[in-house]
């Protein structure tokens, strides 16, 4: 077993965390304020091939491994939890399901604007009723001619009003359940195809949020992602591996939250002297240094079975679940080192806090992590 990172691995690392650095941490307060898409960096990360990360070169992608990835959603989230889901929801849930199940025709129709940062990407699978429970979908697209007919509304999609190419999971068989469910892509600008609320969240401000409203709003045919029927595997796959994703924006979360503690336990003194001198700190800031490195762990490990075309299922979901967790955690001791201090939007702990509960929220709740855990312990 090596721990070592690749050559490679270092150079994603240390670019994106740099780009980071340089230029979305002096303004992710603002963003966070605001809640305004990011557009004007997202266009910089599009240049930089942080859209298309994994896809290989030949569909205008970056073509690096998973552990990259992970590092480059972690450097961005160490930053700004936004940006960074963003990313990840653009990678892991849009491009890498195009990329596994569509047709030549449909990677370079849709896969390699994306991949090369000329347009964004979203997942839409969640619906009002259709949350933890992923086989309630109810939106329906049923084939009329040439295309498919949807209607319905899907709800919390990250980017939704902003991305330019939707994957959306509906039911062309409602009598069937998860075996009636069929992954579609959808473009923005598709008649039939609107906006319903953008959310007022209490973190990832900026990450646009919305409902979609679909009424008869018409898919061409050939826009059918994989094979008739077969979008809850699909839908299912890409899960698994965006919880890699959000195990890293979670890892980041936590490491960006462990940096602010850090600076602020030398800078601050009471009673004479800095507060890292005191044992109740340094016992907060090892704990939290601990959990980081083994929630890094999970999800490289995670990333690793993943692109060694192993089951990884159990492994994402381990990742996402521990690494989600010690997120809260290490973000409420980060705000407890900064005392009254961190509870003021003055620092960024708070901000953290806020960022990191999401993360045990969203593409599967913790317990639906655990379920996905037992289940296969159980097998
Ligand atoms: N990969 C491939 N196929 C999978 C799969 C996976 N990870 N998980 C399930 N399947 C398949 C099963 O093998 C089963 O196929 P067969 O019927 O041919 O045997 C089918 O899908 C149905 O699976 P299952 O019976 O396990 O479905 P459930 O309705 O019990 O749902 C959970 C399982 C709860 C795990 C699923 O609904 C889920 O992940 N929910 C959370 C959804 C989510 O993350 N939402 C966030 C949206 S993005 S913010």
């Amino acid at each position: 077993m090596n721990f070592d990172l690749t050559k490679e691995q270092l150079m994603v690392q240390s670019a994106v965390r740099a780009f980071a650095e340089k230029e979305i941490k002096p303004i992710a307060a603002e963003l966070d304020r605001t809640g305004d898409f990011p557009w004007p960096i997202l266009r910089k990360m599009g240049g930089l091939n942080m859209l298309g990360m994994t896809v290989p070169r030949e569909w205008g992608g970056a073509g690096v491994d998973s552990i990259s990835y992970t590092l480059a959603i972690e450097e961005l989230a160490r930053v700004c939890g936004s940006t960074s889901v963003i990313m990840a929801v653009h990678n892991s849930v849009c491009c890498y399901p195009i990329y596994k199940f569509g047709t030549d025709a449909q990677k370079e129709k849709f896969l390699r604007p994306l991949a090369e940062g000329r347009k964004l990407g979203g997942f839409a699978l969640t619906e009002p009723s259709a949350g933890s429970d992923a086989s309630a979908v109810r939106a329906t697209a049923i084939l009329d001619g040439d295309y498919y007919i949807l209607n319905g509304n899907k709800i919390f999609i990250t980017s939704g009003c902003e991305a330019d190419t939707l994957l959306v999971i509906a039911s062309t068989d409602l009598s069937k359940g998860t075996k009636g469910l069929t992954a579609f892509i959808v473009e923005k600008g598709t008649p039939g195809f609107s906006y319903g609320s953008i959310e007022d969240k209490m973190g990832v401000r900026a990450s646009a949020t919305s409902e979609l409203v679909f009424e008869n709003c018409r898919i061409p045919k050939e826009n059918l992602l994989g094979e008739l029927n077969g979008g809850f595997r699909i839908g299912m796959t890409t899960l698994d591996g965006g919880r890699i994703g959000i195990a890293a924006q979670a890892v980041g979360i936590a490491q960006g939250a462990l940096d602010e503690a850090v600076k602020y336990a030398k800078e601050r003194e009471q009673f004479g002297r800095p507060i890292g001198r005191f044992q109740a700190i340094q016992w907060m800031l090892a704990e939290m240094a601990t959990k980081i490195a083994a929630a890094r762990y999970l999800v490289q490990r995670a990333a690793h079975l993943k692109d060694s075309h192993l089951a990884f299922s159990k492994e994402s979901a381990m990742a996402k679940l521990y690494a989600s967790r010690i997120a809260m955690e290490v973000a409420n001791s980060a705000l407890q080192i900064h005392g009254g201090y961190g509870y003021t939007k003055d620092y960024a702990v708070e901000r953290f806090f806020r960022e990191a509960k999401i993360t045990e929220i969203y593409e599967g709740t913790s317990e639906v992590q655990r379920l996905v855990i037992a289940r296969d312990s159980l097998k």
